[in-house]
């Protein structure tokens, strides 16, 4: 297993689509492994694997906060959102991606999904609270889009730019 850099906004790689998988195998649970450690290591509740940099259409999510407690992660591959309910509901969201900024979100509050498992059992999962906020916004990852296209162009903007100022600053100690 092994921890991978996880991509900042701005990056053109976070606005493409991820690609439907064909086969669930060991070098595809191997990626999984490394998704989960790097999203344990930033921390984080969620990781879309194109915040690794991999156009792929695979989530690992784990909400249990209780560090003590065992993990209880969750493998989703190949996600699809079947319904959602007209019920919405708002939560305060971060993204790995958008590193220091957060932002109340107002999503359906309650949704359906089908996906592969770790296994490559096709399975579904009925989501509330902050499960089903986190699921929607890692398809929203593998669609290309972040957390900051709901909010106005005035504050997207000012997100973005203090993101770049940011990268400049990292790669400064970099060099
Ligand atoms: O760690 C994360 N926390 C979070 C909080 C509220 C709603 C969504 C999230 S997901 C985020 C990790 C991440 O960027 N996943 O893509
Ligand atoms: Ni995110």
């Amino acid at each position: 297993m092994s921890q991978r850099k996880i991509v900042i906004e701005p990056d053109p790689i976070l606005r493409k689509k991820s690609e439907t998988l064909e086969k669930v195998d060991d070098e595809l649970r191997a990626l999984l492994d490394d998704m989960l450690e790097t999203m344990y290591a930033a921390p984080g509740i969620g990781l879309a694997a194109v915040q690794i940099g991999i156009l792929k259409r695979l989530i690992v999510i784990d909400i249990s906060k209780d560090k003590d407690k065992k993990k209880d992660p969750l493998f989703l591959i190949n996600p699809e959102i079947i319904s959602r309910s007209k019920k919405t509901s708002i939560y305060e969201e971060g993204c790995l991606s958008l590193p220091g900024h957060f932002a109340e979100i107002e999503r359906p509050a309650e949704c359906l999904i089908k996906f592969l498992d770790y296994n490559g059992k096709e399975k579904e999962l009925s989501a509330n609270g902050l499960l089903s906020t986190c699921i929607q916004h890692e398809v929203d990852h593998l669609n290309g889009i972040l957390f900051i296209d709901y909010l106005s162009k005035l504050k997207k903007d000012m997100i973005i730019k203090k993101l770049i100022k940011h990268k400049k600053e990292l790669n400064k100690v970099v060099l």
